[in-house]
């Protein structure tokens, strides 16, 4: 990659002019108190940025609770109009931010651009609710009174996000806990904190030029020091945190020891079902694009496919020579379909699944080895590729390395012989995020869709596409030990507001609910 490209790159969004970054990567570490952050695409530095301290996270916390006491006062649609200008501001800045994106964690051009568009779209979305954000009345059982709900500002809500989605994952939180009255801390993954910057730059300085400073703030720091405080701090009523089951757990853990809330957005483990009726050629383009997209790091990558018997064998062949041929290559080219993991250890967690699969008694099928792939300069671009794995389980089914969530491109095959079968083992993981069926028939798709919640136990549920790429439209997340949570649309902008429920007595006469007599 040009060099050029990236210093075009980093004038557009000013990032050198940032006082935390600096452009000085000769040292081969970044001195004390700074961390590099790395090209996933070579493994070389791109920068280095000051980390934030403890002291300085509290100061954050501060000043964003003094900034909220401001921003609740002014009129939700007011507040939209100020997510409305962040959104244009991010239109203008697409193209170099998206890139920023491909920089700095390795996925597609077109998907870089494709987050930030997402969100774009929640902004878009967020202007909207805006002006609704509605409560409910209900009728009172005493004459003279009228009982209604409002939905509250809430106070700082502290943003935890991973390197994965390092724009839009901010987006579909900070956009509405704009519109909501809140204001935002954002802790961002310490593998994009330049993405976290630029994105936060713009947030900032159109709310400061619209007279509403301290809205959109950002820490950047490690867990310890930065994520603790975040979790700790009695001011920061709702923790949305998006990363590991085990990182949930520890949040959501302590975060209850204080009863604060959380919003978690934890691990998937998402499987497909393809039924015999299917259209085998949409199946295949869905479950290559959910597996080896994005080299297979989306919370709603597809990991596991679950094959009736009667077509397994061939459905395998095929999806085993479209594993083979994807290009491999550097993700800021047009024709790359996979780009490199964000970094040498996510490799060599591949390769560690991969052993224990097969110790299991798997086989591979396609891919599974580390990849040296060359610039157009015919040099090795020197990022952590790997070749796509395709895996099948032994013929028994059992392969408890399947029940952990690889956050790499691995997928592993199962055999089913009724979708009976076949739903219970898509649900019979820890994880409950995302998941999908190929059939044409109404049958199949309603039992996987049941009403009665004996299909799909996922927060997500899709028929005949793949388990990622979730429109913002509707409420995003996961139940069992992906947290619960739900973000971006639909309702999700409860979870950053509180609920009042208001009695007016305005016929004047003292009466109690429930018919108590008193005095
Ligand atoms: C994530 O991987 O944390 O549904 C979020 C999708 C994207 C969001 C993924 N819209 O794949």
């Amino acid at each position: 990659m040009a060099d050029d490209r990236i210093r075009n790159i980093f004038s557009s969004l000013r990032l050198a002019e940032d006082p935390r970054v600096s452009l000085d990567v000769e040292a081969p570490q970044a001195p004390a108190g700074r961390v590099y952050t790395l090209n996933p695409t070579t493994g070389r530095p791109l920068a280095s940025v000051r980390l934030d301290s403890k002291d300085e996270t509290l100061g954050a916390i501060a000043a964003s609770t003094d900034a909220f006491k401001r921003w609740r006062e002014v009129p939700a649609p007011e507040r939209g109009q100020v997510v409305r200008a962040i959104g244009e501001r991010l239109r203008s800045f697409k193209e170099p931010l998206g890139e920023l994106v491909t920089l700095e964690m390795g996925k597609l051009r077109s998907e870089g651009l494709g987050e930030v568009q997402e969100t774009i779209d929640i902004a878009d979305f967020a202007v909207g609710l805006s002006r609704q954000l509605p409560g409910q009345v209900f009728p009172s059982e005493r004459a003279g009174h009228r009982m209604f709900e409002q939905w509250l500002p809430l106070g700082p809500i502290g943003v935890i996000t991973a390197f994965n989605f390092p724009n839009a994952v901010w987006g579909w939180n900070a956009m509405l806990a704009a519109i909501a009255g809140d204001t935002t801390i954002w802790k961002p993954s310490l593998f994009a904190p330049l993405v976290a910057i630029a994105t936060n730059h713009v947030a900032d300085e159109v709310a400061t030029e619209m007279g509403h400073p301290g809205v959109f703030s950002l820490v950047i720091g490690t867990d310890d020091e930065v994520g603790e405080t975040l979790v700790q701090d009695k001011r920061v009523p709702l923790i949305s945190a998006t990363g590991s089951c085990r990182m949930g757990r520890h949040v959501s853990q302590n975060v209850a020891a204080r009863l604060g809330r959380c919003l978690l957005e934890l691990g998937g483990n998402n499987a497909v079902i393809v039924e015999p009726d299917a259209d085998l050629d949409l199946a295949i383009k869905s479950i290559l694009f959910g597996s080896v997209g994005t080299c297979g790091q989306r919370c709603t990558s597809t990991r596991r496919l679950l094959l009736h018997e009667s077509i397994a064998d061939d459905f395998e062949a095929r999806l085993a020579s479209a594993f083979a041929q994807v290009r491999l290559g550097d993700p800021l080219e047009s024709d790359t379909l996979v780009g490199p993991l964000v970094h040498s250890a996510a490799q060599d967690q591949f390769l560690s699944a991969l052993d224990a699969a097969k110790e299991q008694g798997a086989e591979i099928l396609a891919g599974g080895r580390k990849a040296e792939v060359n610039g157009s300069d015919g040099q090795p671009l020197g990022g952590a590729f790997v070749h796509p794995a395709l895996v099948r389980a032994p013929a028994s089914g059992d392969l408890p390395i399947a029940m952990d969530e690889t956050f790499a491109p691995i997928l592993y095959t199962f055999r089913y012989k009724t979708l009976e079968q076949a739903i219970d083992m898509q649900n019979s993981v820890d994880q409950g995020l995302s998941s999908a069926i190929f059939t044409s028939t109404i049958a199949a798709s309603e039992r996987f869709l049941a009403p009665s919640g004996a299909g799909s136990d996922c927060g997500l549920a899709y028929v005949n596409t793949g388990t990622s790429g979730a429109e913002i439209g509707g409420a995003f997340g996961g139940e069992k030990d992906t947290g619960g949570g739900r973000e971006s649309g639909s309702d999700a902008w409860k979870a950053y507001m509180r609920r009042q429920t208001c009695t007016i007595n305005f016929g004047g006469d003292f009466q109690l609910a429930q018919g108590i007599e008193f005095g």
